[in-house]
């Protein structure tokens, strides 16, 4: 195994870092459409990140949360007897303490241990997984219930207000930076005519009537490991946005991920529905993850939670497209705005199955008591 594998830059950021054995090569990994991530090859393996310094505009608030968050996991992980260092993320510190390196262009690099032995799906294979997937985010929401939310620092403002983010999005039309709004006025008006979905949720919860819980806040299923053995979800990753937030997007941002028949990006929008046999597995898996936690109103809000968070994305994939594409990674042209399309497909088909959702729901909350 020799050093002269990894490129010269590679090499260098990592030499800042406080590494076990030798490291072998590092290149590109994982689809995440935020920051650039890198597997560092060798014994152990390490994930080498370099945060999007766009979004996030306080990195060491950022890695305060995550530091904190896991300290507090790793010693619930241990009182249960489980593996500290697979089932929630560690942190790597650079030679002089820190939990990031700045480069000489001002970028800042963090690394993690790789989590081995675990995969992180882009699309449910199994529906097994998928049920697997929502106990673990259930549950992690569930470990962190007595973490002191006021130890947290809002990492992006406002990420999930969608009155905010409809406001900006009216923004982006009036400025049409690129010139694009004419082509996609249907896609526009999509958004603007479900103004309702707007403020229903932000409305319960500044009333006091949905509780703030320290929440994931970007609960796709590839942010979750799963275990290649057990097939159980080992590890929740992807912990740039744990803030306090809402029990129901959480449950919302999973559905709206995982129970499409399709990718997020796909341009053949007749492949995507929401698919109600995963919506219930999902619920099933989530319930149980949560151990009862849920109130009567977040449970009654989990078909609103799935809806506001795939209008959300939706709409803030064609901001990003009217913008010029500046937030989101995109691989072709025309991306943000399938991406959109592909939300607004599914926020049709939820209104169109609304009473059956409305009734799995039901069925789960009745039968999770029974049990
Ligand atoms: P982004 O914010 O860009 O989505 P993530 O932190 O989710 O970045 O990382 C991108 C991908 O890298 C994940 O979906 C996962 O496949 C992989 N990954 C990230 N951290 C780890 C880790 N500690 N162990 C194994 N794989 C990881
Ligand atoms: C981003 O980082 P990633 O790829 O897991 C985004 C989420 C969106 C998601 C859409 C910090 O998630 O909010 O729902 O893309 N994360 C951030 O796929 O904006
Ligand atoms: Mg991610």
């Amino acid at each position: 195994m020799e050093e002269k594998d990894l490129t010269g830059q590679a090499r260098e950021i990592i030499s800042h870092f406080r590494l076990q054995g030798v490291q072998q090569s590092v290149r590109p990994y994982g689809s995440g459409h935020i920051n650039d991530t890198f597997l560092v090859t060798g014994e152990p393996m390490y994930i080498l990140q370099r945060m999007n310094r766009t979004i996030f505009q306080k990195p060491f608030e950022v890695m305060e949360n995550i530091l904190g968050v896991t300290s507090f996991l790793k010693e619930k992980i241990k009182a249960l007897g489980g593996d500290e260092l697979r089932e929630t993320l560690t942190i790597i510190s650079t030679k002089d303490g820190q939990p990031l390196y700045q480069d000489a262009s001002g970028n800042f690099w963090r690394m993690y241990y790789f989590i081995k032995d675990a995969v992180s799906y882009d699309k449910v294979e199994t529906k097994q997984d998928f049920y697997e997937s929502a106990v673990t985010f259930g549950n992690f929401q569930q470990l962190l219930a007595d973490y002191p939310a006021e130890c947290l620092h809002e990492t992006i403002p406002g990420f999930h207000d969608t009155g905010a983010r409809y406001e900006t999005f009216l923004h982006a039309i009036k400025k049409d930076v690129c010139g694009r709004v004419k082509s996609v006025e249907m896609e526009i008006n999509f958004f603007k005519e479900r103004t309702d979905t707007v403020s229903v949720l932000g409305k319960l919860s500044s009333d006091g009537k949905l509780p703030l819980r320290v929440t994931h806040n970007d609960t796709k299923l590839n942010n979750i490991m799963i275990d290649k053995k057990t097939r159980k979800g080992i590890c929740v990753i992807d912990l740039d946005t744990v803030m306090p937030g809402l029990a129901v997007h959480d449950f919302g941002d999973a559905i709206r991920f995982g129970a499409s028949t399709g990718a997020e990006d796909e341009p053949d929008l007749s492949k995507i529905y929401c698919d109600l046999e995963l919506f219930e597995l999902y619920t099933k898996g989530f319930l149980k993850g949560c151990q009862g936690s849920l109130t009567e109103l977040e449970l009654a809000m989990l078909p609103m939670g799935a809806k506001v968070m795939t209008y959300e994305c939706g709409m803030r994939f064609l901001t990003d497209y009217l913008q010029g594409d500046t937030y989101f990674k995109i691989h072709r042209e025309g991306q943000n705005l399938d991406r959109c399309r592909t939300q607004m497909k599914l926020v049709a088909d939820m209104e169109a199955k609304w009473q059956q959702m409305e009734q799995i729901v039901k069925r789960c909350s009745d039968s999770y008591n029974k049990e």
